[in-house]
């Protein structure tokens, strides 16, 4: 029997590393993750999963921990999703949202090229890197444009990524993921927010919503849709670079109307501006232009933005509805 492909992941215990770990283990892999120390446990999210990976302690910031990492998984595929994702965050905690989402990234690519220069590399890179282009739809032509301090640190492990790609000859890509959801979104983010905040409503636990800007736009998809396009970069003969989206955009708005209406319920009634909530800086609006990922990849989404919405607010339904009993 041929061995099994071994792949480590970074970032296995945030929503895509989860996600990632299913996929993976469903092709029969060896699956390693990195997780770091934290003072509670934060494996909610691969409980399911803890019996059939192989966790390994490490952190973005500990380059000793990496090598060692890397030297154990002896990975055929690496796959960098750890970061400091939330965008509010970089601009309260500017220089560690550096270290982790940027300089980590040459930590990362540093211990694969010393360790394991053959294993292929995947960097998680974003479509906040576009921030504020005046291009639409986005590709991977469009130059880019940062508007937080997350957007400048995820340019920077961009480019580093492709620069290692061409100075020492790594397969090393990045995926352009725009904005991708899922009932294991953190809460912060807003379209959980949103589920969590219309079922509270619903089932009498809250009275209102507090968001922010209503009237930015993104381009929303599900979570295991953008984990297969990972997996699918790693797999093609050369290393290259792809945009993945569904290239349909909607507005914060749009999101907040659907999920009230999935329970049926007004949202105007119950929808509150803070302010607390607007941005330094906003990007206002993207959209994808994946047509390379279509083309090559063979990669669509399979799940439209009114089935995220559904999917977001019934599991959500679902979840509170089980803890109050
Ligand atoms: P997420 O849920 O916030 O997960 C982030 C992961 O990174 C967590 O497992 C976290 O571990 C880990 N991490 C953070 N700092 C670390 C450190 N110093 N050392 C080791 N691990 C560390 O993010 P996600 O939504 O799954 O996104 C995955 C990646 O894709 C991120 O790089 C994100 O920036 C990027 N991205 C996401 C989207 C999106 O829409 N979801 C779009 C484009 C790009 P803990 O559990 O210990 O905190
Ligand atoms: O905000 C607006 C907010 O925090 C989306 C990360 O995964 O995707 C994510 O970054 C929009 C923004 O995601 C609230 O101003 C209004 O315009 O859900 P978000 P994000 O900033 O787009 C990219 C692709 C990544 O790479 C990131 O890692 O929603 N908004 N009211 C709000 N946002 C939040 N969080 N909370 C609000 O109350």
């Amino acid at each position: 029997m041929p061995a099994k492909k071994r792949a480590l992941i970074t970032g296995i215990t945030g929503q895509d590393g989860s996600y990632l770990a299913d996929l993976l283990l469903e092709k029969d892999y060896q699956v390693f993750g990195l997780v770091r120390r934290s003072s509670t446990s934060n494996y909610r999210r691969i409980e399911h999963l803890k019996d059939k990976i192989t966790l390994i302690p490490g952190d973005l910031l500990d380059q000793m921990s990496l090598i060692q990492a890397v030297k154990e998984a002896n990975p055929d595929e690496v796959y960098n999703l750890a970061a400091q994702s939330f965008v509010p965050t970089s601009w309260t905690s500017p220089l560690s949202t550096g270290e982790f989402t940027a300089l980590g990234v040459t930590r990362m690519l540093e211990t694969v090229r010393l360790i394991k220069p053959k294993a292929k590399f995947y960097q998680a890179s974003s479509s906040e890197m576009f921030g504020n282009t005046p291009h639409t739809p986005q590709n991977e032509q469009t130059p880019f444009s940062p508007r937080s301090p997350y957007g400048v640190a995820k340019v920077y492990g961009h480019f580093i990524t492709l620069n290692y790609r061409e100075s020492y000859n790594l397969f090393a890509v990045s995926g352009i993921c725009f904005n991708h959801e899922s009932p294991r979104r953190g809460l912060e983010f807003v379209t959980r927010k949103i589920s969590d905040g219309v079922v509270r409503i619903k089932l009498g636990l809250a009275k209102d919503l507090k968001l922010g800007n209503l009237d930015a736009k993104r381009d929303w998809g599900y979570a295991p849709d953008y984990c297969r396009a990972m997996y699918l970069m790693l797999q093609q003969p050369k290393p290259q670079d792809f945009v993945i989206g569904t290239g349909v955009a909607h507005s914060v708005k749009d999101f907040v109307k659907a999920a009230f209406d999935t329970v049926g319920l007004d949202w105007k009634k119950y929808v509150k501006i803070d302010k607390k909530f607007i941005r330094p800086a906003e990007v206002d609006h993207l959209v994808a232009d994946a047509s390379k990922a279509k083309k090559i990849l063979k990669w669509k989404p399979e799940v439209s933005f009114e089935q995220l919405v559904k999917i977001m607010v019934e599991a959500d339904l679902a979840r509170i509805f089980k803890e109050r009993k």
